[in-house]
């Protein structure tokens, strides 16, 4: 990554040079006040054709040995630069998460990302002691249905009390996959056929029990699909939660998103991290919607829990895992 620093008599003379030297992909990375008069623009190179080799390895999978040692301490601002930019995040909202990491660029590298991360996206449990059942809506093959698997089974490996609804009947093989589960966990699944069977079903439910209801998987950009969705979810007193796998374009992703907000999801839980090397494209589809992130799932086997999302896990799998550590050492909380 190359950053450099340009001085103009006034801000638009200084990113007219950023233009000029790097180009209109380049992301700012901080705007002061010069010492000697006029206005200094640090700026990075948008290297969006980083090599497959130099981007980010998924979640869970150990990183190569770094080839230039990293001064974590004191390059805060470059190493979230860089990290940016290895998961292909837009040049707008790089600039905007940079213009807030700079502010603490003298705090250790996950404070310092973890502030923009959570000045500039929503976050909020899943489970939110409200007790409204869970409905788990978005596209097909998003995950919906292990991720339900998850939270039962973490459920019940806690010894909580939780019910499992699914309306899924049409696709082949659908009843069958989240049964094998139940019937292991020893839960009974409910299957429902239509929206007043979903809401007598979820009035059986006993209080204090959590009910999570997996969907079929809906075309965001079918009326159809959409118009039957709106009806499950507006069978009862629930609330949807929008799944969407890690790795989408984002330009879909949001259509998608906003598809899905239509029938009233407001939070969103990420799949599939460990099957993605860039999570650009999920930052912009949370920037842009503000949909409210709760969990994200980092594994396809049942038994690994969803993990909670918050600023400073998601600064921590924004930045390359060697700096993560040493960061944790230094601090003592490896
Ligand atoms: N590696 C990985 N695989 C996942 C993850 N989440 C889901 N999968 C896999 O993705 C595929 C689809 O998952 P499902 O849970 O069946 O997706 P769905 O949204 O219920 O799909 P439909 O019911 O067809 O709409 C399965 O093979 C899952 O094992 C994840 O976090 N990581
Ligand atoms: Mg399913």
């Amino acid at each position: 990554m190359r950053l450099r620093s340009f001085h103009g008599e006034t801000l638009a003379e200084a990113m007219s040079q950023v233009r000029e030297a790097l180009g209109n992909d380049a992301i700012i990375v901080a705007t002061r006040d010069d010492d000697q008069g006029g206005v200094r623009v640090t700026a990075a190179l948008d290297e969006s054709t980083v090599k497959p080799k130099d981007a980010p390895v998924p979640v869970g999978q150990p990183e190569p040995p770094s080839k230039h040692p990293i001064n974590y301490e004191h390059d805060v601002v470059e190493v979230i630069a860089d990290a940016l930019i290895r998961h292909a995040v837009n040049p707008a909202l790089a600039e905007t998460l940079l213009g807030t990491v700079t502010h603490f660029a003298d705090h250790d590298i996950l404070i310092a990302l973890g502030a923009a991360m959570d000045k500039h996206f929503e976050y909020a449990p899943l489970l939110d002691g409200s007790n409204r059942p869970i409905c788990l809506v978005g596209p097909p093959g998003a995950g919906k249905t292990l991720t339900i698997a998850k939270i039962a089974a973490n459920r019940v490996m806690h010894k909580h009390r939780v019910g499992v609804i699914t309306t899924d009947l049409t696709r082949a093989g659908a009843v069958e996959q989240l049964s094998s589960l139940t019937k292991l966990l020893k839960i009974d699944l409910v299957e429902v056929e239509d929206a007043p069977a979903l809401r007598d079903a979820i009035d059986t439910h006993k209080n204090g029990e959590i009910i999570l209801i997996d969907n079929t998987g809906r075309n965001p950009f079918s009326k159809g699909d959409m118009f039957d969705l709106r009806k499950m979810v507006s069978a009862a007193e629930m609330e949807p939660v929008l799944v969407l796998p890690a790795g989408l374009d984002a330009a879909e992703g949001i259509d998608m998103a906003r598809a899905f907000m239509d029938v009233g999801a407001r939070k969103m839980i990420i799949t599939k991290v460990d099957m993605t090397r860039r999570l650009g494209s999920m930052l912009t589809i949370a920037h842009e919607t503000g949909l409210q992130l709760c969990d994200m799932s980092i594994s396809p086997k049942v038994t690994e829990p969803l993990q909670a999302v918050n600023p400073v896990t998601f600064a921590r799998l924004l930045l390359p895992a060697d700096v993560v550590s040493a960061v944790l050492k230094s601090t003592g909380t490896a």
